[in-house]
């Protein structure tokens, strides 16, 4: 009886710790200069891994008044960037970019690389019309459509980069991370950063975040 008690509570921590992870294809394997969905909703704690087709695309966060521009440009917000990531055709292994987001404020993101957001590559996280019926994705579209610049960031930030194998996109898995720079340190550091200037998105930790279920799924067994 105890022991069932204890298992349930169990489920129910490991339950508590489940992420939702959205995947975002950047561009396909025939070029399409999109990004698929290029709209989606995402609540606070939730993940979006962007997986990227061969070529060589960004993902980067604009303001809405200015598309294909880094956000960091024209606010305090650094904002999010994969740096570009080549891909070649016969590649077996998908690089992503991984971000956790940390509220429902709209994020608007396009590719940085030659024309691609001229062209169609961009996309937003939680859309808001009803705050602001001006500011949708196809109102965001057609101002790309006029940019007269496309601009890069200056470095990677606020993400993870990792990398799957070619067979597993399109699953919504765990996203895997090789990145070296997954320090415990350097996570905590970002977060604060992040939350300090208003960024709507972080990096995410999926190492820490098993390590931390291992722990309370420890936790739990010695209760008993
Ligand atoms: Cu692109």
């Amino acid at each position: 009886m105890q022991f069932t008690t204890i298992a349930l509570s169990a489920l129910s921590v490991s339950s508590a710790l489940a992420t939702t992870v959205h995947v975002v294809k950047v561009g396909s394997a025939n070029g399409t200069l999109a990004y698929s969905p290029n709209s989606l909703v995402a609540a606070a704690g939730d993940m979006v891994q962007f997986q990227f087709a061969p070529a060589n695309h960004t993902v980067t966060q604009s303001t809405f008044d200015q598309p294909c521009q880094p956000i960091s440009l024209h606010s305090n917000v650094t904002g999010v960037f994969s740096g570009f990531m080549p891909v070649t055709a016969s590649a077996t292994e998908t690089p992503t970019y991984t971000i956790m987001i940390n509220n429902t404020t709209p994020m608007w993101l396009y590719c940085s690389q030659a024309s691609h957001c001229q062209k169609g590559m961009t996309m937003v996280i939680n859309e808001n019309i009803k705050a602001n019926a001006s500011r949708s994705l196809e109102a965001f579209q057609a101002l790309a459509k006029t940019a007269t610049v496309n601009l890069a960031a200056g470095s990677s930030s606020n993400g993870t980069s990792g990398e799957i194998s070619a067979s597993s996109t399109g699953s919504s898995s765990s996203p895997s991370s090789t990145s070296s720079s997954s320090s415990s340190s350097s996570s905590s550091s970002s977060s604060s950063n992040s939350t300090a200037n208003g960024n709507a998105a972080t990096a995410i930790k999926p190492s820490e975040a098993l390590t931390l279920g291992g722990l309370l799924a420890l936790g739990v067994a010695l209760f008993l």
